[in-house]
């Protein structure tokens, strides 16, 4: 078969991607190795910024987001004991949403459906052939039998494990990576979130995190060493250490019960150039990883989205490949600006194994700095509700 773009990966990016072309009439299949119902069970992230917002509106998938979602001007930050608040509103004019990873991706799977789109799951062994030529290709195995769909363009959407990132040869591929020293131990229970904003929180025992996903549902994340398993640690050994890293303020009010789902995630900052060879394209986390702090995973991959939909939007209404030629440059430009904003925002708040105490005393000052200093505070808030596309 045929088709205009094969998008490999039904993550929120292929899926986005998808979508968005499917309203403007770009034929495409998406491609997945998994279940729609695995893919849904990933827990992942929770703040959505303007752009994937504007995107979400774009695909005509906002309608429930906007009903659900929880629009959030401000965060808190704790530490020494007390908390302090960056008012994204009053600094930038903007605000984020927080809605679930999971509902983004519902939502679209929903959409695509209605739409008749296709949707190949549990595929294997996909490869993509001649994406260096103007005739590239795509073959894979669903149900034992091999299959062949060319195409004009490949977008690799396919995470970091994925094989499109494998497919651009070694000679051309430049990789740039730091690993951490730590990974985030992730709750979710159905208990009323602690606090209206999220609580980034910086603490003698390392760092934690309260956030949410509804009135009745709250995520928390504590850092935890790279060696731990989820199965180490009982709900009960969670919470108690959760709370001795909350300020008293805090911890006094937060709400325990069961736990309905617990993993470990590593930490690591990641990125690939170029983002395009020939005619494949990476999107999303097939070309970066950031560590979680400060929400940009996700919205990073939307900001991909954008600028390939847009280039291949050009493309084929205008005849145009300016947007696709510069889309490796412009993605990456605000790749690395996330991946700065991501790195800076964990060094402020984890404790290190090698930290002496200098380098204590330096991201105390620097906190000290954040919660005293407006231009440190409107630098933050910018890059957390998003920098434009
Ligand atoms: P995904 O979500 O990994 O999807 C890739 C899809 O490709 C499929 N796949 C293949 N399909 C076919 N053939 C193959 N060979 C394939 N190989 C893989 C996979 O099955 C999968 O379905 O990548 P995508 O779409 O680029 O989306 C990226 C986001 O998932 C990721 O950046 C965020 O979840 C990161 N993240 C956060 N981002 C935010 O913006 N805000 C947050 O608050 C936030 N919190 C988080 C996070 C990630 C976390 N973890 C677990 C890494 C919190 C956590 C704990
Ligand atoms: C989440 O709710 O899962 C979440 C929120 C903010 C982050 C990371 C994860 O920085």
């Amino acid at each position: 078969m045929r088709t205009q773009v094969v998008i490999i990966g039904g993550g929120p990016s292929g899926l986005l991607l998808s979508q968005l072309l499917h309203v403007r009439g770009i034929a495409n299949v998406v491609l997945e190795r998994k279940t729609r119902d695995y893919v849904l069970g990933r827990i992942r992230a929770g703040v959505l910024e303007r752009g994937l917002l504007d995107l979400m509106r774009e695909a005509g998938v906002a309608e429930r987001m906007r009903r659900e979602g929880l629009a959030h001007d401000g965060t808190l930050i704790a530490h020494e004991g007390g908390t302090f608040h960056i008012d994204f509103k009053a600094l930038t004019g903007h605000s984020v949403m927080v809605y679930g990873q999971t509902e983004v991706t519902r939502d679209l799977y929903d959409a695509r459906e209605k739409a008749n789109g296709q949707i190949e799951f549990e595929v294997e062994h996909v490869e993509i052939h001649d994406a260096d030529t103007d005739a590239p290709h795509v073959t894979f195995h669903r149900s034992g039998t091999e299959h062949r769909i060319d195409c004009d363009y490949v977008a690799g959407c396919d995470g970091f494990h994925g094989v499109s990132r494998q497919t651009i040869p070694l000679s051309v591929r430049r990789e740039y990576e730091k690993t951490y020293p730590f990974g985030w131990l992730g709750i979710l229970s159905e208990t009323p979130p602690v606090d209206d904003e999220l609580i980034y929180a910086n603490s003698q025992r390392g760092f934690a995190l309260c956030s949410m996903r509804n009135a009745n549902l709250s995520r928390y994340y504590i850092q935890c060493a790279l060696s731990d398993k989820p199965e180490d640690w009982t709900d009960a050994a969670f919470w108690q250490e959760l709370l001795r890293r909350l300020p008293d303020e805090v911890s006094e009010r937060l709400v325990t019960g069961p736990s309905i789902e617990k993993s470990i995630a590593p930490l690591r900052s990641f990125v690939t150039e170029p983002m395009r060879w020939g005619r494949l394209f990476l999107c999303g986390d097939a070309a970066h990883i950031v560590p979680p702090t400060g929400a940009k995973g996700l919205n990073t991959a939307a900001s991909d989205v954008h600028y390939l939909y847009n280039g291949l939007r050009q493309f084929y209404e205008e005849g145009d490949s300016e947007g696709i030629d510069r889309y490796s440059e412009r993605a990456l430009a605000r790749v690395w600006k996330a991946e700065r904003f991501s790195w800076w925002f964990s060094s402020l708040l984890h404790r290190y194994p090698d930290q002496n105490p200098f380098d204590l005393r330096m991201q105390r000052a620097e906190l000290e700095f954040l919660r005293t200093n407006r231009a440190a505070q409107q630098a933050m808030a910018e890059n957390y509700v998003g920098l434009p596309y």
